[in-house]
């Protein structure tokens, strides 16, 4: 038997030159990717990507959700007893960071993180960390330039409106993607006055409901609404917090960030809501591409790129299909 092993190892081996040796060692490589919200659409599609990854390549991915700091490092410890050598997180809460980073460490496993970057006790992001995010930014001032279109285009007198600014601000991508919009609001003569933090507790659709309710329980005066936050599940609360109290979708401009089901299955209903759009994102990059990146850093000590920032592209019920159709994803 053991004569075998080493006839196996020893002719493993020799073929390593001919096959590249990460194909030779496929099997043995286990990478996990843990995400802190594994019920929303979005995650539910990075893990669909980082699948194919594992399928294309030959790995085994191993899922998991972690929705809070104890369920996080308790998954790390998990994952790192099942001899995995590297793993993709998004964590729920990114202050974790020096923790998550010696807990890898300890357990001997690789880290990469995506979508929410970890920072330390400073507040500053872990460069060490290899990371692939989206371009908060620049995608919150899309979300900006929808809104402010729309508003043009229903001829709404802007001193009239009023902004619901669905925050969850312990998250610096989440703070830089409304900010982002809220820039080219007032860029275009938004009052300021007229723009309310909706602080949501959690980043789904309940939590946000949540949060816009108090502000527009707080303005009753106001008619015509436009809403955002860091997700499809924020502007998607605000929406339907603003049908809660009777205000018609004809009045409520939502502009959300993500393009997955949530957001899709709002555009595929019979009338319009207040939810006008999207800018999506690239889960494929996001699951796929992070997948394979970890891949070639246990199987070949190919380090991934320290910081990969992906775009977003706009999408409305009206022309949702065909970008879809453009970027890719369907
Ligand atoms: C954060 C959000 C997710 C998604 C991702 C890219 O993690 O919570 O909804 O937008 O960034």
């Amino acid at each position: 038997m053991r004569f075998l092993k080493k006839a196996l190892l020893v002719s493993a081996l020799a073929a390593a030159p001919l096959m590249g040796f990460g194909a030779a060692q496929a099997q043995d490589v286990k990478i996990g990717f843990i995400v802190k919200q594994p019920e929303e659409p979005w995650f539910q599609d990075e893990w669909k990507f980082a699948d194919q990854a594992a399928a294309e390549k030959g790995f085994e991915l191993v899922k998991i959700g972690a929705v809070d700091g104890e369920k996080l490092m308790a998954a790390i410890d998990n994952l790192g007893a099942q001899g995995v050598q590297g793993f993709i997180v998004c964590t729920p809460d990114v202050k974790l960071g020096p923790g998550m980073v010696a807990k890898a460490a300890a357990n001997d496993m690789k880290m990469m993180t995506v979508d929410d970057r970890l920072v330390d006790a400073s507040g500053a992001p872990i460069e060490s960390v290899p990371h692939m995010g989206i371009s908060a930014t620049k995608i919150g001032e899309t979300v900006g330039d929808a809104i402010m279109a729309e508003i043009k285009n229903r001829g709404w007198n802007i001193a009239d409106v009023g902004a619901i600014r669905v925050s969850y601000d312990q998250l610096p991508t989440a703070t830089d993607r409304v900010e982002g919009a809220i820039s080219v609001l007032k860029a275009g003569g938004f009052p300021e006055a007229n723009i309310f933090d909706a602080p949501q507790a959690k980043t789904d659709t309940e939590a946000a409901l949540n949060a816009a309710t108090t502000v527009l329980n707080a303005h009753p005066d106001i008619k015509y609404w436009v809403a955002f936050g860091l997700n499809d599940e924020a502007a998607l609360g605000a929406v339907r917090a603003t049908e809660s109290v009777g205000i018609p979708a004809e009045n409520v401009i939502a502009i959300g960030i993500g393009g997955a089901e949530s957001a899709i299955n709002e555009f595929k209903k019979p009338d319009p809501t207040g939810f006008a759009g999207t800018v999506i994102i690239s889960p494929r990059r996001h699951g796929y591409e992070t997948a394979l990146n970890m891949y070639e850093w246990i199987a070949n000590d190919k380090a991934p790129e320290p910081l990969i920032l992906t775009s977003g592209t706009l999408a409305t019920r009206d022309n949702y299909e065909q970008v879809r159709k453009d970027l890719g994803i369907e």
